[in-house]
């Protein structure tokens, strides 16, 4: 089988942990053939994720809080260095005040509204402008979404709001990037089990909900997500830009939840 990234090199930012969707796309994309870099939060993530960045045979694993401009720059003035080029980023970022994940939207403070918005949404236009110089060919920016972005889905609130910045972001990023040849581009994934999800209230109603419903009948995995990941990154995907492509068993599609 040829390998569909071959010759590439992949930023992922957002792994935490084995369960995170950014974990399975390292996964995905090291089995397609790409250079793997690896970025962490803070110090605090460090070890764990220079254990699973050799676990995946990533290449480097360096700090970046993108809450932090000067991080996203010694990010890009490093890579500059190393003569590193990329072919493709994926941003799989997203924060929240806890306190704004239980209680009714309409008490979300200004801070918290912020907060999510930057870690969430603006993130990814830090990201977008820091990597341009480092892909003179042109490549791929991925980020990932959820359907609370475009329909009311209980406790998501704030993040609903942020996701929803985040992909008017990827339409207005694609059409400033397509000139140099970069694609942007948003997964809306089903409800998958990561620590994102730790502590969300009803979360396993809300994974039977889907499982019951969604026209595959089952929940999401977080290899076909990486699958999709793939997809957009490699050759394949370059006639889409700007665009959200659903990787949610079809469940965005219901209208009404019946039996
Ligand atoms: P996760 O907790 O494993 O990943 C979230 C990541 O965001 C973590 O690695 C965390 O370190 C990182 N992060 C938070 N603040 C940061 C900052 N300031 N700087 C750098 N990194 C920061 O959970 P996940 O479910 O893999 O989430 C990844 C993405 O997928 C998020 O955008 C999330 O909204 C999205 N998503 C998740 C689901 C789901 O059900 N789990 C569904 C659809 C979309
Ligand atoms: C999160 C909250 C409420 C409902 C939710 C979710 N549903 C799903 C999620 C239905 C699927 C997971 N998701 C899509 C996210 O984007 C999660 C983002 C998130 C989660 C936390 C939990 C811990 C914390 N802050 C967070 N910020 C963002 O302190």
């Amino acid at each position: 089988m040829p390998q569909l990234l071959e010759g590439k090199t992949v930023l992922v930012l957002g792994v935490a942990n084995r369960w995170s969707i950014a974990y399975a796309i390292g996964q995905a994309v090291r089995r397609e053939g790409a250079r793997l870099l690896l970025t962490y939060q803070g110090e605090r993530q460090q070890k764990t994720v220079e254990d699973l960045g050799a676990e995946l045979g990533a290449e480097k694993v360096i700090a970046c809080d993108v809450t932090k401009d000067e991080e996203l720059a010694a990010l890009v003035e490093g890579f500059k260095a190393d003569g590193v080029t990329l072919n493709a980023v994926v941003h799989s970022i997203a924060f929240a005040n806890r306190e704004d994940l239980s209680r009714p939207f309409v008490e979300t403070s200004r801070d918290g509204f912020q907060v999510a918005q930057d870690v969430s949404a603006y993130s990814l236009v830090a990201v977008a402008r820091a990597v341009v110089p480092l892909m003179p060919e042109g490549g791929a920016i991925l980020t990932l979404s959820y359907l609370g972005a475009v329909r009311v889905v209980p406790n998501y609130n704030v993040m609903g709001v942020a996701k929803a910045a985040l992909e008017a972001c990827v339409r207005y990023l694609a059409s400033d990037l397509g000139a140099s040849k970069i694609r942007v581009n948003a997964i809306s994934a089903g409800p998958i089990k990561t620590a994102s999800a730790r502590g969300i209230k009803d979360f396993s109603k809300v994974l039977d909900g889907v499982a019951a419903h969604a026209p595959l009948r089952r929940n999401t995995d977080p290899a076909e997500v990486a699958d999709t990941a793939v997809f957009l990154a490699s050759d394949l995907g370059r006639g889409v830009t700007g665009n959200v492509i659903y990787v949610d068993a079809g469940f965005q599609v219901m209208g009404l939840l019946s039996s």
